[in-house]
């Protein structure tokens, strides 16, 4: 069996990622594929309810602090993941280690020293960047409620993300409609699933 695909998609809050992963895996479902969602900060483990303390303002944390107890929140779940991905199950992951540098980075720390921790992480398949302009952002349903949710951080948070673009991310137009995203998105994921398959098979002949 083909090893599952990882297919990340990031982006700035309320840019539709948690719909459009919500989408994918239930169309990649219907299509007969083993597919799980996986979502970042995964706020049910002990470091996940401390990042969500952080991010509702119930708990004040050092910047470094909280870099790292995301990063650490990524690395908890890695093993499973792993094995996910080893078991033919594609992972469709909402947010991941960009997301990790891209707000960092915005708040004022070093690049580098926030690339740092989350060195070695099971690399992505398929990055996905739902891109929105911020005014856009901040017309959309409750924006403002969670620390982060900013205006001028969120602009920043944009710009870093569009520095750490790789040229193999895709950028998808998230002022498109919701069905228009989920069809661009379900063609790239399919794609990679086949690319993925077809590695596979080859091999296989060698
Ligand atoms: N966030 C998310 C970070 O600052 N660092 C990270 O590593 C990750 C994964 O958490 N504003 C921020 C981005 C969001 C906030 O995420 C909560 P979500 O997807 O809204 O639950
Ligand atoms: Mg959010």
């Amino acid at each position: 069996m083909a090893r599952g695909r990882f297919i990340l998609l990031e982006g700035c809050d309320r840019a539709g990622k948690s719909t459009q992963c919500a989408m994918l895996v239930k169309a990649l479902q219907e299509r007969g594929h083993s597919v799980e969602l996986c979502k970042f900060p995964e706020r049910t483990t002990t470091i996940g309810q401390m990042i969500h303390a952080y991010l509702t303002n119930s708990k004040e944390l050092d910047d470094k602090a909280i870099h790292l107890l995301f990063s650490a929140n990524r690395w908890e779940a890695m093993q499973a993941m792993k094995r996910k991905l080893e078991q033919g199950t594609h992972l469709v992951v909402d947010r991941y280690a960009y997301s990790g540098v891209a707000f960092s980075t915005a708040k004022g720390l070093d690049l580098k020293w926030c690339m740092n921790p989350d060195k070695g992480l099971v690399r992505p398949d398929l990055t996905l960047f739902l891109d929105l302009p911020t005014a856009e952002a901040e017309r959309r349903g409750g924006f403002g409620e969670e620390r982060y949710e900013k205006r001028e951080l969120q602009e920043k948070v944009r710009e870093v993300f569009l520095r750490l673009k790789a040229k193999e991310w895709v950028v998808v137009d998230a002022r498109k409609s919701i069905e228009a995203m989920h069809q661009e998105i379900l063609n790239e994921a399919e794609q990679k699933i086949r690319e993925g398959e077809q590695a596979k098979e080859d091999a296989l002949l060698e």
